[in-house]
């Protein structure tokens, strides 16, 4: 406690310093607020094992496989002899993503098992010194970014290490469920499932793992790879202010990058929140810029069996639905041990990407709907020279062909369907509704956008 207070304090004192040190927020985000989309990447050792562990399919997602499967350590490394990626091709993996309409791509340097996709000084639990393939994955797809033009950042899991000693914080956890920070003690059940079930775990303290490995890393991440667009915190459990104010000092080495709200809560909130595998309701913003990170399937990390995809169409959807709330969407690929995206992923990746060459502009530096949701689809709008475009995006074709705006003033200058530069009409009620009529049949099942350009300013938010 006392540790946390004097910490705070330093906190205080140098907090002006430590934002000081990075680029005005506004100015760092913004090439993060016009891309909307992007690729989350999940790759590690899990991929070996892929969901299967001693002949038995261990349940959950496929990343948490040596936590849910209580693999002993040594066990759980042994498993990296298989990890040997020879179909890597980083190239291929940008464009991808970039075809697909990302914009910038976050991939686990390392998850909760600890395993390092870049060399490290810190640990030897790393692919250049633990597997026979024995390079660095980062520094290929790090070049590969920068050759196709796309932002690349990091995810780190700073506080949650099952294979590095003392990798995670052993707290009792409170009756709400969250780590207790005061307390040491530690029933079976709460050491197991804060990540100790093997002694090898046990024999450095957190304090040792933040300062030798986690705090080293992290130095590593954001000196040899170049600009490093994003760090993406996860599981702050157990996190201290001390670690913290470390982890945070060292975003001074690049003074461009953005951060989740995932390093510890609730005293660094970051530059964005990440509502995991769901879409916030209108209701829950704030005003503070967010992130939706989610599976194609169920799981994050490669799991052979696990092939409950989501459509394209609920994909695409997902994205417009989060850009007409102001947000981005971070879509995971998990590829395999070989080092290649499943074909599955493959095939999504190819369909969004179709939609986006078409209708992107729906989605690429727009801003939220000034209306919130409409029955039928959903909203965009982007600030023109001369007034505004808006794009109506739409999932349910209205059996009467007609979409009715209300309390929108503005007069329309020209109005067509994104998907084959068609011409639809618009009237003027007596009473002051828009009506866009539209064809017979939606010329994509996917979603139809019809963007309609007004002269004008619209209102942030008109009331229906
Ligand atoms: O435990 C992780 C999980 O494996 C995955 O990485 C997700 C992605 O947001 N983050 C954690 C759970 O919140």
């Amino acid at each position: 406690m006392k540790k946390t207070i004097i910490a705070l304090a330093v906190l205080m004192i140098t907090g002006q310093n430590l934002t000081a040190q990075q680029l005005p927020k506004d100015q760092r985000m913004q090439w993060w607020r016009e891309a909307r989309f992007g690729m989350f990447i999940h790759w590690g050792v899990y991929a070996v094992p892929a969901g299967t562990w001693n002949g038995r399919q261990i349940g959950n997602i496929g990343e948490w496989i040596m936590n849910r499967g209580k693999i002993p350590v040594e066990d759980y490394k042994a498993m990296a002899k298989d990890f040997n990626p020879v179909k890597y091709d980083p190239d291929s993996w940008v464009k991808m993503a970039k075809d697909a309409g990302m914009k910038y791509i976050v991939i686990t340097s390392k998850h909760h098992d600890g395993f390092a996709l870049f060399k490290s000084e810190a640990s030897k639990w790393n692919v250049v010194d633990h597997t026979v393939y024995g390079k660095d994955l980062l520094k290929p797809l790090a070049e590969a970014c920068k050759k196709h033009g796309i932002k690349l950042g990091f995810y780190y899991s700073q506080a949650q290490d099952w294979v590095n000693p003392g990798g995670t914080a052993i707290r009792r956890l409170t009756k709400e469920g969250w780590p207790n920070p005061d307390s040491v003690i530690i029933d079976a059940y709460t050491k197991e499932h804060n990540g100790h079930w093997d002694w090898r775990q046990e024999t450095k303290t957190f304090e040792q793992y933040i300062n030798e490995v986690s705090v080293p890393q992290v130095r590593e991440l954001l000196t040899n790879y170049g600009e490093v667009a994003v760090l993406w915190w996860d599981t702050p459990n157990g996190m201290t202010v001390e670690a913290a104010t470390k982890f945070q000092s060292l975003l001074a080495i690049q003074p461009q990058i953005i951060t989740n709200d995932r390093l510890k809560r609730p005293d660094f909130p970051g530059d964005h929140k990440t509502p995991e595998q769901r879409i916030p309701n209108l209701a829950d913003l704030d005003g503070t810029d967010w992130e939706t990170c989610m599976t194609m399937n169920g799981t994050w990390g490669y799991k052979s069996y696990d092939l409950n995809y989501k459509s394209p169409q609920t994909l695409i959807r997902n994205l417009i639905d989060i850009a007409s709330k102001g947000g981005n969407l971070l879509l995971n690929v998990g590829p395999t041990a070989e080092g290649e995206f499943p074909q599955q992923s493959i095939e999504i990746l190819s369909e969004m990407g179709k939609w986006m060459k078409v209708n992107g502009e729906a989605i690429y530096g727009t801003k939220a709907s000034p209306w919130g949701l409409f029955p039928w689809g959903r909203c965009t709008r982007k600030d023109t020279k001369n007034g505004t475009s808006l794009y109506f995006s739409v999932f349910e074709w209205p059996a009467d062909r007609k979409l009715t705006i209300s309390g929108m003033k503005n007069s329309v200058i020209s109005a067509k369907l994104l998907a084959n530069g068609a011409r639809v009409k618009t009237v003027r009620t007596k009473e002051g509704e828009l009506i866009i009529s539209l064809p017979a049949f939606s010329p994509d099942p996917m979603a139809s956008v019809v963007r309609v350009d007004v002269r004008g300013k619209v209102a942030e938010k008109i009331k229906q």
